[in-house]
């Protein structure tokens, strides 16, 4: 196996565990003597062990047996390895400590923590450093994770579930299901892909949701975030399953970029919007969204019922441009990004 190969084995391996390594990035690092895999580690779950950590002590099991010294072995791993002490140790430190001589990075880490911090100490210990293969699968596996670190903003994506007469519910707020099963169950998948969810107080009080991700597959929930500066959360948040679950923050702001710049102290990458017609717009005017899907159902609401836009064209109004669109069920569902843009 050349190294490209082991680089593609090591991302298709690390990418089994996208719901539980998330909102970190997933990594794989793999151990090689010539042409044999000693040893192979992977980002397994949010604040556990590193991939290199578990390649490294994978291998340890092996010395003497398979080989006699970790300067025989080469490390191929994803992502450069880490520089900083975080949740767990240094990958950079415990690969200089091991006495691996040869490194395989993927790509760069974009995170400023990290970014060429892992490459110097390595270098600085003699150690020999390729970089670059496969670097493009290596960011595509990880979009919201680079896409963050790049643009110091979590990835937004809008999502809405529209009547064909683009209607969003009836003003009485009486409970209606727009979308069918099929689109339901996207949307759960949806929240599974995402570090957060964010609503906002008409949301919460409508129509009481639970805002997690009901799916068949281990995953870490994802956050969740209300947005409101009037909710007053007392009596009222012990019986909302909205705050049970995940954890839960309230934002008391309705300043879109005093929000995302307090979003931006944790380690969230993605953000999931379900909201109202209100919110929505006011994230669409924000210019934050950097991608919005709507389910379409084939119903109409009619007169009685509140409109999602305020205009004709209101989402090529808001610069985005459609991306794809495919059937659900009976719905249809639209994936517009900003600007055309991917
Ligand atoms: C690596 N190997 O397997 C991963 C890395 O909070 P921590 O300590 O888990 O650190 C998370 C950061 O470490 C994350 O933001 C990213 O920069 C890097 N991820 N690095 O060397 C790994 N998952
Ligand atoms: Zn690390």
């Amino acid at each position: 196996m050349n190294y490209e190969d082991l680089m593609l084995r090591a991302i298709t391996e690390a990418g089994r565990n996208k719901y539980t390594a998330k909102p970190n990035p997933v990594v794989g690092a793999i151990l090689v003597k010539s042409d044999e895999i000693i040893a192979e580690g992977y980002h397994k779950e949010f604040g556990k062990n590193h991939a290199e950590i578990n390649a490294i002590y994978q291998a340890k099991k092996l010395l003497n047996i398979k080989f006699n010294s970790f300067s025989e072995l080469t490390l191929i791993c994803t992502l450069e390895p880490c520089s900083h002490i975080g949740k767990t140790g240094s990958c950079a430190e415990a690969i200089v400590k091991s006495g691996i001589k040869k490194v395989i990075i993927g790509s760069i880490d974009p995170n400023p923590k990290v970014s060429g911090k892992g490459v110097d100490i390595l270098k600085k210990n003699n150690i020999e450093v390729e970089i670059g293969i496969h670097q493009d699968l290596v960011a595509k596996q990880n979009k919201f994770f680079f896409y963050r670190h790049k643009n110091n903003k979590p990835y937004i994506t809008l999502k809405i579930a529209s009547s064909l007469d683009w209607k969003s519910h009836f003003k009485s707020h009486e409970r209606v299901y727009i979308t069918c099963e099929e689109s339901n169950y996207d949307v759960q998948k949806l929240r599974a892909e995402n570090d957060a969810i964010l609503t906002g107080k008409n949301t919460l009080l409508n129509d009481n949701p639970r805002m997690n991700a009901r799916v068949n597959f281990q995953l870490n929930q994802p956050e969740k975030i209300l947005l409101s500066k009037s909710y007053n959360q007392n009596l009222d948040k012990l019986e909302r399953p909205f705050f049970k679950g995940s954890k839960t923050t309230h934002i008391k702001n309705n300043d879109l970029e005093s929000a995302l710049s307090k979003i931006l102290q944790s380690d969230i990458c993605s953000i999931l919007v379900e909201a109202g017609p209100k919110l929505a717009n006011a994230f669409l005017e924000s210019g934050y969204v950097d991608e919005l899907l709507v389910y379409k159902s084939p119903k109409k609401l009619g007169e009685t019922a509140v409109s999602w836009f305020r205009q004709d064209n209101a989402i090529e109004k808001y610069g985005f441009k459609l991306e794809s669109s495919c059937k659900i069920g009976c719905d249809i569902k639209d994936t517009y990004l900003k600007n055309g843009k991917k």
